[in-house]
C-alpha cells in the first residue's frame, strides 16, 4: 500500500508556522478551508522556502518526510513521550528511536509507586531509568533525553523541557491507567481524576503557550463508550454524517456530534473528561490532536524490548495494573485457575503491544490538520473474556504442557456481562494504513515463552496472593469467591495453535 500520508500537505506538518489562511473550525470538523486572507506559512525546517502557500507541497514531495514501514516520518522527528517509564511509554520510546526519531521522555515513576503501594511488582524485571537509558544507547544505539517530571505538580519543569526540545509530536501516556485503582475509595478516586484530568489540562495550556503546531497523540480508552445495551455501534468519537435523531415525529442530523459516553469506572470517567478538555483546547486555541480509544492492551513483544533482557518493558498481573490477557497468562504459568469475572461473556476490543506501537507511529506520521480534534478507535479484534481464556488455556496447554483450569469468580465490577458489541474501527486501517500483524495466539505464545522463564515464574509465584481481586465497585472489601470451576483444559501437545 502506498504510504498513507504521502498526500498530506504542509498544513498537516508541525514544522509549519501558519501566517494566514486557516479558517476557524466548524461543527467539530475543521479543515484547511482558506479564509479570505491568502494561505501563507513558513517552514521552520526549510527557511529557504520563505513564505509560501502550504497547500502546494505534499509530504511525498518534501525531503524532510522520509519513508519508514509505517508512512513518512520527519527526518530526526522530535517526539516527546509523557509517561516514558510505563508499559507503553518505554516500548514506544525504543520503537520510535529505532525508526530514527529523536525521542525525549518524561516520567515521575508513579507507575512503579502505584504497583508498589499495592504490594505488587512487575513480573518481568526492569531496570532503573538510568540503566534503561544507558542500555538503550549501548545495545540499540538509541539516545533518549529524559527528565524526571511530574506533569501535574511540576508544570514549570515540563515547560522548560518542552522549550528546550520543541517536540514535533507529543504522545501522552502519562496517566494512571487502572479502573480498579480508581475504585478503591475516595482518596484513590480523587487522586486518579486529579492526576489524569488536571495533569492533562495543564499540559494543554503548556502546548498552547509553547508548541501550538505540535500534534498531540493522547491515549484514551474504548471504555469511554461503555457497552450500550441498545447495540448502537461504537463510532469513532462522533456520529457519522448520516446519523439522525428521530423523536416525537421530528428528525435532526447528529452528524459530527459527540457520541454518548458511559464510562465503567472513575478512571474511565477521567478519560471522558480528558476527551472534553482536549476537544475544547483544539476548538479554543487551534491545537491538533488524535484521541486514541485503545482496547485492552496485552503482550510483551516488540523487536526492541525483546532484543535484550535489559530492555524489557514492565508487565503487571495484580488486580489493579494487570490487564486481563497479561493476568491470564501469568495465572496459567503458576497453575492458578484463570479468573473469569461473572459469566465471562463480556466482550472487549484487544490489541497486541506491537500492533499498538504500529498504530501510534502511523498517527504520529500523519498529524491532524491545525485545529482538528479527531478520535480513532484502536484495536485489532474483539472477543469475549471466555474466548480469551480459551485461547490462553489452549496455547498454555498444547504448546507449554501446562494444565490450565478456568474458573468463574464473582464479578467485583459493575458491568454488563451479556451485551451487544459493535465497535467501528475504520480510520486506522482506511486512513492510516494499519494492518494488524500480531494474532492473539502468537502473542500469547510469546508471553508464555517469557513468563515460563524461571526468574519470571518465580516473580509470579511471589505475588500469587495478589491475583484475586478484592476491590469491589460497591465499596466492599473482600476477596471474590469462586462461582464455578469451568473445566480443566488439556489439549494434545504438538498440534500447533499458531499461525506459522
Ligand atoms: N476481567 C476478567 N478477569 C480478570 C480481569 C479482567 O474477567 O482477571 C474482565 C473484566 O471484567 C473486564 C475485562 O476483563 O470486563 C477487561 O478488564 P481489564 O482489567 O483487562 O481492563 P480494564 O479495566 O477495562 O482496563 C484496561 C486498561 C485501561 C484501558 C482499558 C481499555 O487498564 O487503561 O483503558 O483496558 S477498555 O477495557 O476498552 O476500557
Amino acid at each position: 500500500m502506498e504510504d498513507h500520508n504521502l498526500g498530506c500537505t504542509c498544513w498537516n506538518c508541525p514544522a509549519l508556522d501558519i501566517i494566514s489562511g486557516m479558517a476557524p473550525p466548524h461543527s467539530g470538523q475543521p479543515g484547511p478551508r482558506t479564509t479570505s486572507s491568502e494561505p501563507r506559512g513558513r517552514c521552520r525546517r526549510r527557511p529557504e522556502l520563505a513564505t509560501f502557500d502550504p497547500s502546494t507541497i505534499t509530504f511525498g514531495e518534501c525531503a524532510e518526510w522520509q519513508p519508514t514501514p509505517f508512512g513518512r516520518l520527519l527526518k530526526d522527528m522530535r517526539v516527546m513521550v509523557l509517561g516514558m517509564d510505563g508499559y507503553l511509554g518505554w516500548t514506544l520510546a525504543l520503537w520510535l528511536g529505532s525508526l530514527g526519531c529523536k525521542v525525549s521522555g518524561v516520567d515521575n515513576y508513579s507507575r512503579r509507586n502505584w504497583v508498589g503501594e499495592r504490594g505488587a511488582h512487575t513480573i518481568v524485571p526492569i531496570t532503573t531509568m538510568t540503566d534503561r537509558l544507558r542500555n538503550a544507547r549501548d545495545i540499540l544505539g538509541i539516545e533518549i533525553e529524559f527528565r524526571r517530571i511530574d506533569i501535574l505538580e511540576q508544570r514549570n519543569l515540563l515547560q522548560e523541557f518542552v522549550e528546550e526540545i520543541r517536540p514535533e509530536a507529543i504522545v501522552h501516556y502519562g496517566e494512571c491507567p487502572s479502573a480498579p485503582y480508581s475504585m478503591i475509595g475516595v482518596e484513590h478516586a480523587v487522586y486518579v481524576q486529579r492526576n489524569n484530568v488536571l495533569g492533562t489540562l495543564g499540559m494543554l495550556f503548556m502546548m498552547k503557550e509553547l508548541v501550538r503546531q505540535t500534534s498531540l497523540v493522547k491515549l484514551g480508552t474504548m471504555g469511554e463508550y461503555g457497552t450500550p445495551l441498545s447495540g448502537r455501534p461504537l463510532f469513532e468519537g462522533t456520529f457519522p454524517p448520516d446519523a439522525v435523531l428521530s423523536w416525537d415525529g421530528r428528525e435532526w442530523s447528529l452528524g459530527g456530534e459527540m457520541t454518548p459516553r458511559d464510562p465503567g469506572s472513575f478512571y474511565h470517567v477521567s478519560k471522558v473528561q480528558d476527551t472534553v478538555n482536549i476537544q475544547a483546547a483544539c476548538k479554543y486555541w487551534g491545537l491538533r490532536s488524535y484521541d486514541v480509544m485503545q482496547g485492552v492492551i496485552y503482550g510483551v513483544h516488540t523487536p526492541q524490548v525483546a532484543a535484550d533482557p535489559l530492555l524489557r518493558t514492565r508487565l503487571d498481573m495484580d488486580e489493579c495494573f494487570g490487564t486481563v490477557v497479561n493476568r491470564f497468562v501469568a495465572q496459567a504459568v503458576v497453575g492458578f485457575p484463570l479468573t473469569m469475572f461473572g459469566k465471562g461473556e463480556q466482550v472487549r476490543g484487544f490489541i497486541a503491544l506491537q500492533d499498538a506501537m504500529q498504530c501510534m507511529t502511523r498517527l504520529i506520521a500523519h498529524p491532524p490538520l491545525p485545529k482538528k480534534y479527531d478520535v480513532v478507535n484502536q484495536m485489532s479484534g474483539f472477543c469475549s473474556i471466555r474466548q480469551l481464556a480459551d485461547v490462553v488455556a489452549r496455547v498454555g496447554s498444547r504448546e507449554f504442557g501446562l494444565p490450565v483450569v478456568v474458573q468463574r469468580v464473582e464479578n467485583p465490577r459493575v458491568e454488563a456481562d451479556i451485551h451487544p458489541y459493535e465497535p467501528i474501527c475504520k480510520k486506522l486501517p482506511e486512513q492510516f494504513g494499519f494492518e494488524p500483524q500480531v494474532s492473539l495466539e502468537d502473542e500469547v505464545y510469546r508471553m508464555f515463552e517469557l513468563l515460563t522463564q524461571p526468574q519470571v515464574r518465580q516473580r509470579i509465584e511471589e505475588r500469587k496472593h495478589l491475583i484475586l481481586p478484592r476491590t469491589w465497585w460497591s465499596g466492599q472489601k473482600k476477596k471474590v469467591d469462586t462461582l464455578e470451576i469451568v473445566e480443566e483444559i488439556r489439549y494434545e501437545p504438538g498440534a500447533t495453535t499458531r499461525r506459522s
